[in-house]
């Protein structure tokens, strides 16, 4: 399968983020993407080719004009006020404090446009986000045009994005983006299965009242794992779309048996609702050796996701989330497409 991948991700480093009160080295790095690059061609999963320039139309099918430009200037302004570094939000409205933006304060806006101290701004942010958006429509547009499959190498990544606010490493939806792209396109229903450890909050909030996109995800239990406050089993739609969500959280320490049948009942679910595209929101970082995740899937058990996933027999249109243990990164990532591509082979 063609792999999408375009160099600009390198644009967004930031060397530090916040975690467990501490300033510690960044775990969402340039690295990771080079290290899924080189793996993804050792192993010959398929020819590399550049994302397409979508312009900003269908980002803005899926956020709020007003966070993408925010995106675009809050590095500048940061700069502009004599700070050095990212641009780090660190206050956040309260219950009972407006929702609306009323102060001009690039401090109220950062805080109003996002919802965790880890998803730094720098210079090339919006760049590498664009990009990165890009490189899902890329993949998307290959898989309507008639093939399997294909693979966004998104980086970053974006399934914590909401319509108007960051978190969790991710800037713009990828996920979202493409889905909303193929809808637009003539799918009629669009399936998205979240694989990473993490619940994609901010892709179930932007599908959660609709019945076109089904979302499902199998993540660590958000009683205990980030994004804490969404994942839960009990999330299953509202209004158009009560019965198109699906929450699979595990316990901390899950392995293969129960992540795997975890992982047939959202694929019985997902063939339940017949869609017409699958995209398969792809994190790593369910992977034992993880340094910010707990459950126990090792290197063997990514080819037989892909292998599960090839069963459904559906367009499938894969996207790069998270996975943090950089050295494993790149095989666990090619076992999931290997799998894929060749099913009997493993
Ligand atoms: C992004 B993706 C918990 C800190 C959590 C954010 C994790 C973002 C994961 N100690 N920090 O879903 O892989
Ligand atoms: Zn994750």
């Amino acid at each position: 399968m063609k792999i999408v991948y375009s160099p600009r991700h390198r644009a967004h480093h930031a060397r530090q983020e916040i975690n467990r009160g501490e300033l510690v080295p960044a775990h969402e790095t340039p690295e990771r993407a080079e290290a899924i690059l080189s793996a993804l061609q050792s192993a010959g999963v398929g020819l590399v080719v550049p994302p397409e320039d979508f312009g900003l139309d269908p980002i803005l099918r899926v956020h709020d004009a007003g966070y993408v430009s925010f995106l675009q200037e809050a590095h500048v302004r940061w700069t502009a006020s004599g700070r050095s570094g990212a641009a780090i939000p660190m206050a956040w409205p309260a219950r009972d404090m407006p929702r609306v933006l009323r102060s001009t304060a690039l401090d109220a806006q950062l805080g109003h446009y996002s919802f965790d101290i880890g998803t730094p701004i720098t210079a090339g942010t919006w760049d590498a986000a664009l990009a990165s958006a890009h490189c899902a429509l890329t993949a998307a547009d290959i898989v309507r045009s008639g093939e399997p499959a294909a693979f966004a190498l998104c980086r970053p990544p974006g399934h914590h994005a909401g319509h108007d606010y960051s978190g969790g490493y991710c800037y713009l939806n990828n996920a979202a983006i493409a889905a909303q792209h193929l809808r637009e396109s003539g799918q009629e229903r669009v399936a998205i299965l979240d694989v990473d450890y993490h619940h994609g909050n901010g892709t179930q909030a932007l599908f959660y009242n609709r019945a076109d996109v089904f979302y499902a995800s199998i993540h660590g239990d958000p009683a205990s794992e980030y994004p804490y406050y969404l994942g839960h089993a009990d999330e299953t739609g509202r209004d158009a779309g009560a019965g198109h969500n699906l929450n699979l959280p595990l316990p901390v320490g899950s392995g293969w048996p129960e992540w795997s049948a975890a992982l047939d009942t959202a694929l019985d679910t997902i063939a339940a609702h017949a869609p017409q595209a699958l995209i398969v929101s792809l994190g790593v970082d369910t992977f034992a050796g993880d340094p910010i995740s707990k459950f126990r899937l090792e290197t063997a058990h990514f080819p037989q996701i892909g292998q599960h996933l090839a069963a459904l027999e559906l367009p499938t249109v894969f996207l790069m989330e998270g996975g943090y243990a950089v050295a494993a990164i790149g095989r666990n990532v090619a076992g999931v497409l290997g799998g894929f591509q060749q099913p009997d082979r493993q």
